[in-house]
């Protein structure tokens, strides 16, 4: 693979002057805050984030509406139905406002659409499958419901009042919900635009208890942060962007999230061998892919109940299930993605190649997207992975580099079947005999907007650092920027000129080792995927995270090293 280019983020020098004036922040953290346009008017806010700083719920046009809505059908014993989505997001918020109407005595019932049953979101099909087992006279949706003109129309013909909850983006019309309730169509909130479907039904939640508490209609006390656990984890497995009040619900949401008080996060922690902090990490790597796995490959019911159960032993039965699902959700992508790159190296000459398409007979439909994200990440080009089964061909497609995939697909309209999505990740089914042609034209699209220049992969870095600049109140200090995800990536700095008096390998694939400077000062290392024999000769200029590195009850600074170069290659 070509050598990744390294940009160091702009840092306006004078705010990160009164960074180190005005707060006496030591010098990698101001770089980082100013990198991150944190500037001291801004810094209390985002260093102090408390729950206090949360708007008022009501501020979320529709809550306050909905909220009356759902209290007069407690009071009439109408049957509310919450219909979901089958991936963390959506399963989270199905199980928070299931807790909180069940809580105030409501008659509610859930429903998760199945992927390869009716697949995404509120639909006609899936509004026909949920009568099956429920009588509905409102209908609530989480994390779906804003292009569901169709079902929502069917819906009111039946005389199911629907009340629409989720953050996606409206489509050409916004349906005729009786409530709708999404920042997407209120930009102006700047600090809860960015919500995710978790978050949206938390508003909702919290508006309704405030009413609630507001008429004297809730009948015994209720703590709402116990449930910010399922919003940490909705938010941070979304991947939206980590700031305003997701950045609150996130934060607190993790420290309720590490008491494991939930009998099913108990049990999901210990399947994935967590006994420590949650930090944002755990939840994307470790318990979502986990969570994620039963709507995958079979039935996210799974994963609601372990979510909802007060049962340890339920609890325990569940996570069991789900380790099960992904341990075979791990299997089948391994197989699908070792079959795709035989692919790539036989079939696309990928020096010339701006995009990548690959296709199998019956590669299994819930694993392809994950497929795509990971050769549009190793190979920084577009991705589609197509699979087809009964004389149809789906797909799933994922972006790399600033490059929107739905328009991309547009160009190409005449030969899909179906296609939509967001940006970054798209679905599309076709017949199979096109193809080759989407193959040609898809390449033709992508190269239109990028040249093979852009093609090479590129890491941000916060700014230049030395090594005793890692000390105690470094640490220290970065913890308070925490939570990291989307939006507030985890710091990185540039080392230069370093020797490396040591290094070993860390299992087949990785290296680790100790890097020293020029006045003898040095740090121990780790650096995945970068086995010793493939590493330069020192001196090294270096990208790193640096960490704390837990070992039986000690802590000890690290650094995680991203990438590599020899000093005399890297000139600025
Ligand atoms: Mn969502």
């Amino acid at each position: 693979m070509a050598e990744k280019r390294w940009f160091k983020r702009s840092c306006p020098i004078q705010e990160f002057n009164s960074l180190m004036k005005e707060y006496n922040f030591s010098r990698p953290i101001a770089l980082s805050l100013a990198s991150r346009e944190i500037y001291c008017k801004d810094v209390d806010k985002y260093l102090n984030a408390s729950l206090n700083d949360l708007n008022s719920p009501y501020g979320l046009p529709g809550t306050k509406e909905a909220s009356i809505r759902l209290w007069d059908a407690i009071r009439k014993d109408e049957h509310i139905v919450i219909h979901g989505d089958f991936d963390v997001d959506g399963i989270t918020a199905s199980a928070l406002l299931a807790w909180i109407l069940r809580e105030n005595g409501a008659n509610v019932s859930v429903f998760i659409p199945r992927r390869l049953d009716t697949g995404y979101g509120f639909t006609p099909d899936s509004l026909d499958n949920l009568l099956v087992e429920n009588k509905c006279n409102v209908l609530v949706t989480v994390d779906c419901g804003i292009t569901s003109n169709d079902a929502i129309d069917k819906a009111n013909e039946m005389g199911i009042e629907v009340i629409i909850t989720d953050h996606h983006e409206q489509g050409e019309k916004v349906p005729k919900a009786s409530i709708i309730i999404n920042s997407k169509l209120h930009p102006e909130l700047t600090d809860m635009h960015g919500l995710a479907g978790v978050g949206t039904a938390f508003k909702l939640a919290h508006a309704f208890l405030k009413f609630g508490l507001e008429n004297g209609l809730v009948r015994r006390k209720i703590d709402l942060k116990e449930i910010l656990d399922l919003v940490a984890l909705g938010t941070v497995a979304d991947i939206v962007p980590l700031l305003g009040e997701n950045r609150i619900l996130t934060k607190y949401g993790l420290k309720i999230l590490s008491k494991q008080i939930r009998p099913g996060i108990r049990a999901l922690c210990e399947v994935c061998g967590i006994n420590h902090t949650l930090k944002s990490n755990d939840i994307a790597f470790k318990l979502a892919p986990h969570i994620n796995a039963a709507g995958r490959l079979g039935d996210p019911h799974v994963s609601f109940n372990l979510l909802d159960t007060n049962s340890i032993v339920d609890a325990s039965q569940l996570a069991q299930e789900l380790r099960t699902y992904n341990l075979d959700r791990r299997e089948k992508e391994k197989e699908i993605f070792d079959a795709a790159e035989l692919q790539i190296s036989q079939r696309i000459n990928i020096n010339e190649s701006s995009s990548i398409l690959i296709y199998g007979e019956n590669w299994h439909q819930g694993v392809i997207g994950n497929v795509a994200s990971r050769i549009a990440r190793e190979y920084n080009r577009p991705a589609i992975v197509l699979t087809v089964i009964d004389g149809q061909a789906y797909g799933s497609g994922r972006a790399a580099g600033k490059i929107n995939l739905v328009e991309i697909l547009s160009e190409s309209s005449e030969l899909l079947t179906r296609y939509g999505g967001h940006p970054m990740a798209v679905g599309l089914s076709l017949n199979p005999g096109d193809i080759d042609a989407l193959s040609v034209k898809f390449e033709k699209s992508v190269k239109n907007i990028f040249s093979i220049d852009d093609l090479v992969p590129q890491i941000e870095y916060d700014g230049d650092i030395f090594i005793p600049e890692l000390d105690d109140i470094f640490f220290h200090e970065l913890e308070t920027l925490e939570p990291f995800g989307h939006s507030n990536p985890q710091p990185v700095y540039r080392i230069k000129d370093l020797s490396t008096p040591y290094i070993a390998n860390a299992g087949p694939n990785h290296a680790r080792g100790y890097v020293r400077d020029s006045n003898y000062k040095s740090l121990p290392f780790i650096a995945f995927n970068m086995a010793p024999n493939t590493l330069p000769k020192a001196p090294w200029n270096i990208l790193a995270v640096p960490q704390l590195n837990n070992y039986h009850g000690t802590s000890s600074p690290q650094l995680r090293i991203i990438d590599i170069k020899s000093s005399y290659n890297d000139v600025d």
